[in-house]
């Protein structure tokens, strides 16, 4: 079976775990003493979606602002995007908007996935649920879910959600492709 790669970007502000979930979901551990994202680091794994196998190509981009010249770079070509805040922190929520912003400049419209992660020290959550269930619909986005990285919850779902919408999405334009 011929195997598609499928590039995506994990978009937010430093800091909030981009890194930490894209570790924990291709090579299942967490790592103490993350270095900081220098420019652009990539990941892949190979997912089996049932009706088809592809090679996700995960780009991750460097918090700081020094970084931000390569969004562009960063951006295209990327089939969707998983748009990462840290629940405890409420400034990289109002950040999201900024990162849908250039996103959808960019890439037009395309699927997205917002992601709430620090789930694990939800005592000093600073960002409601609804709250951030309600912006997540209101921009669009196919789904909201919560994580941990540091304690592997809920980390491969959105991953494997985004996936699904996008070989659905290739799968749809194949079929259109084919009609006279
Ligand atoms: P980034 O890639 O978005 O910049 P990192 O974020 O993955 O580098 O993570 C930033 C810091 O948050 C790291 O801590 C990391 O260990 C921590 N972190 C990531 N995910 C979680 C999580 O789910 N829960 C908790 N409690 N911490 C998390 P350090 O101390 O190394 O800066
Ligand atoms: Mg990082």
């Amino acid at each position: 079976m011929k195997l598609t790669n499928i590039k995506i970007t994990l978009c937010g502000e430093g800091g909030v775990g981009k890194t930490s979930l894209a570790t924990m979901f291709t090579e299942g551990i967490f790592k103490r003493d993350m270095k900081l994202t220098v420019g652009i680091q990539h990941f892949t794994k190979v997912i089996d979606l049932g009706n088809a196998k592809v090679n996700l190509v995960i780009w991750d981009l460097g918090g700081e602002h020094r970084f931000r010249f390569l969004a562009p770079l960063f951006l295209r070509g990327a089939k969707g995007a998983i748009f990462v805040f840290d629940i405890t922190r409420d400034e990289t929520f109002a950040k999201i908007d900024e990162w849908l912003d250039i996103s959808r400049k960019i890439l037009g419209n395309f699927p997205a996935i917002l992601v709430g992660n620090k789930l694990d020290l939800e005592e000093f959550r600073l960002v409601p649920k609804d709250i951030a269930i309600n912006y997540a619909k209101r921009r669009g986005f196919i789904a909201y879910y919560e994580t941990s990285a540091k304690l592997n919850i809920n980390v491969h779902a959105p991953f494997i959600h985004l996936a699904r919408a996008i070989v659905g999405d290739i799968y749809a334009q194949d079929i259109k492709d084919f009609l006279p």
